[in-house]
């Protein structure tokens, strides 16, 4: 019997990177430059089979749009947290700087260094990308996370970036999340 996970994930990164695109792409497979550019902190669900680890892993993807302004819908939106994408997009050197802003955005909201997957989005955008591979892996190296390339245009990778964040979930050492007294005061 595959054991049975159920995580929820976030997804980080700047405005208009993909995070969107990625979360549709996953859980609808499909790529719709018409959707709404919001779904709120919403969240999809989605089952997947992970064979490398005998099991079956549920996500519930957290989606928040835009820049939120108040602290805490940002809490709400980190609380419970497992794991995240980092998504940055390969066109815009901006938006892979800010990866680190994100990354202590998160750590500090779950309090703890939680799983993330660096996902460098848009690679059909071949003539206009500025980010290296190399720039983007030794990045992911230096954190310890796990480097994926990908394009929600075409689905590329789209899959595999979750897929590769389960394994690490699952990988990941089993402490305790704070309890909502502790983390109520900080
Ligand atoms: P966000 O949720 O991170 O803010 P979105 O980003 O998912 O809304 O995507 C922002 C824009 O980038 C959208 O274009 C979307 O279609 C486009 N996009 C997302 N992923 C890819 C990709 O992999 N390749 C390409 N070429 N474009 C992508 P619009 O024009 O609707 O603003
Ligand atoms: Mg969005």
């Amino acid at each position: 019997m595959p054991a049975e996970y159920r995580f929820k994930i976030v997804m980080l990164g700047d405005g208009a990177v993909g995070k969107t695109a990625l979360t549709l792409r996953f859980t609808q497979n499909h790529f719709d430059s018409d959707y709404k550019r919001t779904i709120g902190s919403d969240f999809a669900v989605k089952r997947m089979e992970i064979p490398q680890r005998d099991a079956n892993c549920t996500i519930q993807v957290w989606d928040l749009a835009g820049q939120p302004r108040f602290e805490i819908v940002r809490q709400s939106f980190y609380r419970g947290s497992r794991g995240g994408l980092l998504v940055f997009d390969v066109t815009r050197r901006r938006t892979f700087l800010n990866l680190d802003q994100w990354k202590e955005e998160a750590f500090k909201n779950t309090g703890r260094p939680i799983p993330l997957v660096v996902v460098a989005n848009k690679v059909d955008l071949v003539e206009s990308r500025v980010v290296t591979t190399e720039e983007g892996k030794e990045y992911a190296d230096k954190n310890k996370f796990l480097y994926v390339e990908s394009s929600a245009l075409s689905g590329e990778n789209v899959e595999s970036a979750y897929v590769t964040l389960c394994t690490m979930m699952i990988d990941a050492p089993k402490t305790s999340p704070p309890s909502e007294a502790s983390s109520a005061t900080t």
